[in-house]
C-alpha cells in the first residue's frame, strides 16, 4: 500500500517574470526585445518574447484590423475594445500558462501603450481604460516596465527610415507629444513598477542600460521568485 507520502511531491516551478517594452514608435523596442531575451537566455532564465497587439493567432488578426490603413476610419471606442480583446486572448493563452510554467515573459508593448496611445493620444477618458484593465486583467500587472523615452522628432525619424507607415504613424506630431507625455505621467505616479532609459543613446548604450536594470533586479532576488 503507498501512501501519499510516498511520493515527493513535486515543487511548482517559480513563477515567470513579466517585463515591457514602452515608448512612442522608433525608440527601439522591437530591437532591444530581443536584446535583452537573447541576455536572460544566456543566464539560464527561460523567456518568451511577445508582443502587443498581437502575440497569438487571433490577436495578430485583431492587429492587422488595429494598424491597417486598408479600411474607413475607426472610431476611438472600437480601437479601445479592440485593444483589449487582443489582450484578453494574449494575456488567457499565451502569457499567463508561460508565466505559471516559470518561464520569463518579454513583452513589446502592453497595457501602459492603452493609456498612452488610446488615453493620451485619442483622449480617452482613463476611466474607461481602467474599467476595461481591471476586467481583462484582474489585479495582474507589469512586474516592470522598461520605458524607452526619446523626444518625438528622433522616434519618428527613425520609424519613417522602415518606409510605409501604419494607421498610427500617420497621426500627428501633438498626437506623439501626448502620448510621451502620459508615459512620463504614468511613471511619475507609480515609479517603483518603471524604468526610465535614455533612448537617444546609441543601441549599444542603451542596450547595456536595459540589461543593468534587469540584472539589478535578478541579483536582488527575482530569479529566485523574489518580488
Ligand atoms: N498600440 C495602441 O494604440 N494601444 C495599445 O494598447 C498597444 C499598441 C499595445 C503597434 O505598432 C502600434 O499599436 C503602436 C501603438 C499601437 N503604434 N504605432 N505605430 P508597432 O508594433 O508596429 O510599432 P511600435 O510599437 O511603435 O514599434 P516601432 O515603430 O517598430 O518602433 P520600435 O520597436 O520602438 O523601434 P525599432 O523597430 O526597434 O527601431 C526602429 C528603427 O530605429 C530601426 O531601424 C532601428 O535600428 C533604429 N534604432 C532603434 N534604436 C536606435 C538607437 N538607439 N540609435 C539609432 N537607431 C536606432
Amino acid at each position: 500500500m503507498t501512501t501519499q507520502s510516498d511520493h515527493p511531491t513535486q515543487a511548482a516551478p517559480v513563477r515567470g517574470k513579466f517585463i515591457c517594452l514602452e515608448g512612442i514608435e522608433g525608440v527601439g523596442k522591437s530591437t532591444q526585445v530581443q536584446a535583452l531575451a537573447d541576455h536572460l537566455s544566456g543566464c539560464g532564465i527561460p523567456v518568451m518574447t511577445t508582443r502587443e497587439p498581437g502575440g497569438t493567432q487571433i490577436s495578430e488578426a485583431v492587429r492587422e484590423l488595429l494598424l491597417s490603413r486598408d479600411y474607413p476610419p475607426m472610431h476611438e471606442d472600437t480601437e479601445l475594445l479592440l485593444v483589449f480583446a487582443a489582450r484578453a486572448e494574449h494575456l488567457q493563452r499565451r502569457i499567463l500558462p508561460a508565466l505559471e510554467a516559470g518561464t520569463w515573459v518579454i513583452s513589446d508593448r502592453f497595457t501602459d501603450a492603452t493609456y498612452a496611445y488610446q488615453g493620451g493620444g485619442r483622449k480617452i477618458d482613463v476611466q474607461r481604460i481602467a474599467a476595461l484593465e481591471n476586467w481583462v486583467q484582474g489585479a495582474f500587472r507589469p512586474d516592470l516596465t522598461l520605458f524607452l523615452d526619446a523626444s518625438v522628432a528622433t522616434g519618428l525619424a527613425r520609424a519613417a527610415k522602415r518606409g510605409e507607415s501604419d494607421r498610427f504613424e500617420q497621426e500627428t506630431l501633438s498626437f506623439f507629444e501626448r502620448v510621451r507625455f502620459i508615459y512620463h505621467m504614468r511613471v511619475q505616479m507609480n515609479p517603483g513598477r518603471y524604468a526610465v532609459i535614455d533612448a537617444e543613446q546609441s543601441l549599444e548604450q542603451v542596450r547595456a542600460d536595459l540589461i543593468a536594470r534587469v540584472d539589478a533586479l535578478v541579483n536582488v532576488g527575482w530569479k529566485r521568485g523574489g518580488a
